[in-house]
């Protein structure tokens, strides 16, 4: 541990406590003074933040600070590449840039958190408590992840002996390809809990790599007997969320030798006993290897603010991206109520169609642009292989390759690996955070 950074379980605590602190701030009174004002500002810089608020920039509308962007983040982290950082792959450090610099200079950016929402006045409070005025609001500040919601996690994360490790963060996906390579022997757990998460398929691409690993050392086969043995235990019920790959994701499952547990939730780790919530009771397994995949959430000042939902994620049109209630209130991505997978590929479909309708918005005319729920999920089946899942609302696939030369995407295919091990994290960084890509739709002139 390097001095200075936090532990998980210290994060964790820390986390309940700027929560209980910003529970606590009274409301501004009724006559109150901006410190700043702009005509939009975004909160959140991840990928949904820079997309948006770099393709305002680009529409030439705007003058210097006109946008800000807000976001108390010292680095930026591609974190769709921390599967392949699980894998041995690449390197944590490869895939972060400090935020500041990924925002254009012409952008105001405020290196803050944000304290609270005041939709009705038209403002946003601070973590410093300094006051930002708006005219429209873009709210894409991520979802984040709870590491303490399984007992004894944030401990067992921390503990370097410990053979329990995720790929689902910064601090911990470091720890997991070595954790792969210690196993010589014995049963590897992968999980996949209840609720939303970012990335569903995640869970099950490193389970996928980390067997192929083990193959490749002599260390596992189908056969079951085997030195290594997997179980994937997922809350879910299914391998995925949409029928088409899921069944074949369960084949590669019985094929591959795979244990299914189905509905079963991890919720507890004690040493080398992970337990879990099932229909039927509890579970308790033993394990040799362990990657959990925490629960995740709504921000807090999400949450307790009037632009949320019952589940705290921010209510807004699920084609306009318009908020139900705030018509100048915007949101997409992990942080919005969008009934689709949370990915970086959706964000690719979802800031192009925010931005023409808070540009209409802001000419006093009506949103006339429509998302259809497009999110993507290059599932990585063994080193080499990537299943290109595609698909848009109501799990319906929406297979780019297939419309252009009419191949079926559900086959892991050595070109869609390269994708993404190579190409998106090239486009992203050169083209997505400058707000000129489109996903599926190429470069944004
Ligand atoms: C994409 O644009 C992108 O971002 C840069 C990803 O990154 C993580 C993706 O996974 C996908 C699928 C896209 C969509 C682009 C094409 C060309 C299918």
């Amino acid at each position: 541990m390097l001095p200075g950074r936090l532990t998980v379980a210290a994060r964790a605590a820390r986390h309940s406590a700027i929560a209980a602190q910003i529970r606590t701030f009274k409301a501004p009174p009724a006559t109150y003074s901006l410190d700043r004002n702009h005509r939009v500002v975004v909160v959140g810089g991840g990928a949904a933040g820079l997309s948006i608020s770099h393709q305002l920039l680009r529409s030439g509308k705007f003058a210097p600070n006109d946008i800000a962007v807000i976001d108390p983040a010292t680095w930026h982290d591609y974190q769709p590449g921390w599967t392949l950082v699980g894998a041995g792959l690449k390197t944590r450090e490869q895939l972060r840039k400090p935020q500041a610099g990924l925002v254009n200079p012409k952008i105001k950016f405020y290196n803050h958190g944000v304290g609270s929402f005041s939709p009705k006045e038209n403002f946003i409070m601070l973590g410093n408590g300094d006051k930002i005025g708006y005219e429209q609001l873009v709210v894409v500040p991520g979802i984040s992840i709870n590491y303490a919601s399984i007992k004894g996690l944030p401990e067992a994360l921390d503990a370097t002996d410990s053979p329990v490790c995720s790929i689902y963060g910064y601090d911990t996906c470091d720890k997991v390809f070595g954790k792969i390579e210690k196993l010589r022997k014995g049963t590897a757990l992968f999980t996949q809990p209840t609720g939303i998460i970012k990335c569903a398929g995640a869970p099950q691409k490193t389970m996928w790599l980390a067997l192929d690993y083990w193959k490749k050392a002599g260390l596992y086969n189908p056969s079951g007997t085997s030195p290594v043995n997997i179980t994937f235990a997922t809350a879910l019920r299914t391998m995925f969320g949409v029928p088409k790959y899921s069944d074949k994701l369960d084949e590669l499952r019985k094929k591959r030798g795979v244990e299914g547990l189905f509905q079963h939730d991890l919720v507890a780790i004690d040493g080398n006993t992970a337990t879990f919530a099932h229909p039927g009771g509890e579970l308790k397994k033993q394990f040799d290897f362990l990657h959990v995949v925490p629960k995740m959430g709504p921000h807090e000042f999400v949450k307790k603010c009037d632009l949320a939902n019952e589940a705290g994620f921010v209510d807004v049109d699920e084609s306009t991206t318009r908020h139900k209630t705030f018509p100048n209130v915007w949101s997409v991505g992990d942080a919005s109520n969008l009934p689709t997978s949370k990915t970086m590929a959706a964000i690719t479909s979802q800031a192009p169609v925010l931005v023409r309708n808070l540009l209409q918005s802001l000419e006093g005319k009506k949103p006339d642009m429509a998302y259809d729920g497009y999110t993507s999920c290059p599932l990585v089946t063994e080193y080499g292989k990537v299943l290109l899942a595609e698909f848009k609302y109501g799990g319906v696939p929406k297979e780019t390759f297939k419309t252009w030369f009419g191949v079926d995407q559900v086959v892991p295919r050595r070109i869609f690996y390269h994708m993404k091990k190579d190409f998106f994290p090239w486009v992203y960084e050169k083209f997505m955070v400058k707000g000129i890509w489109a996903g599926p739709k190429g470069l944004i002139k």
